[in-house]
């Protein structure tokens, strides 16, 4: 059994639609989504607004890899083009792998540069951090520590303030 954490992001389009097609696209691995909010664009300020959540999955036989591919799918099914020369640009969905663990619950590791475990920015990321915690309160960030504590320190708790919940646009899990 593999667990993870998805991090889904939408800035482009129908940002709501293409949040729901992350989900459909993982299907019945996805356990537990957290709330919608509505995020400033990170890292290149040019761009709309983002939409964020968080999503729990679970399968029996996946391995980070796996997760990573299923990201990808998710991502081709909404549409999404790569900008090479926009690492940070905009885009219809985005799904990053932010941590996984394996059978015995232990922290997948990897300096894999096509897939670092856990994300190396997730412990910047007020937009990760915040949904995260929805779905899971006590949660750690494998090498960092409590969420809670991350978020809770500068600079990430301004970042926090700068976050819109959106309850009218509430994920449903079929689950
Ligand atoms: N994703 C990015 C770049 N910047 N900003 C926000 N608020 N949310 C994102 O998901 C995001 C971003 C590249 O993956
Ligand atoms: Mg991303
Ligand atoms: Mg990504």
């Amino acid at each position: 059994m593999t667990r993870a954490v998805l991090s889904i992001g939408s800035n482009l389009g129908d940002r709501p639609a293409h949040l729901r097609t992350a989900l459909d696209t993982l299907g019945d691995t996805v356990r537990v989504v957290s709330g919608v909010y509505e995020t400033p664009p990170w890292g290149d300020a040019d761009q709309p607004a983002y939409l964020n959540a968080a999503v729990l999955v679970v399968d029996s036989a996946a391995t980070a890899r796996d997760w990573l591919a299923r990201a990808r799918a998710a991502e081709a099914a909404a549409g999404r083009n790569r900008d090479p020369r926009r690492r940070f640009g905009p885009r219809t969905l985005d799904v990053d792998v932010v941590a996984v663990w394996d059978d015995a619950g232990q922290p997948v590791l990897s300096d894999d540069p096509e897939l670092t475990l856990p994300h190396p920015r997730a412990h910047l990321r007020a937009f990760v951090l915040r949904p995260w915690i929805d779905i899971e309160p006590h949660g750690r960030l494998p090498g960092h520590g409590w969420l809670t504590d991350l978020l809770n320190a500068e600079p990430l708790a301004g970042d926090a303030l700068e976050l819109s919940p959106r309850p009218e646009l509430a994920l449903e899990s079929d689950t």
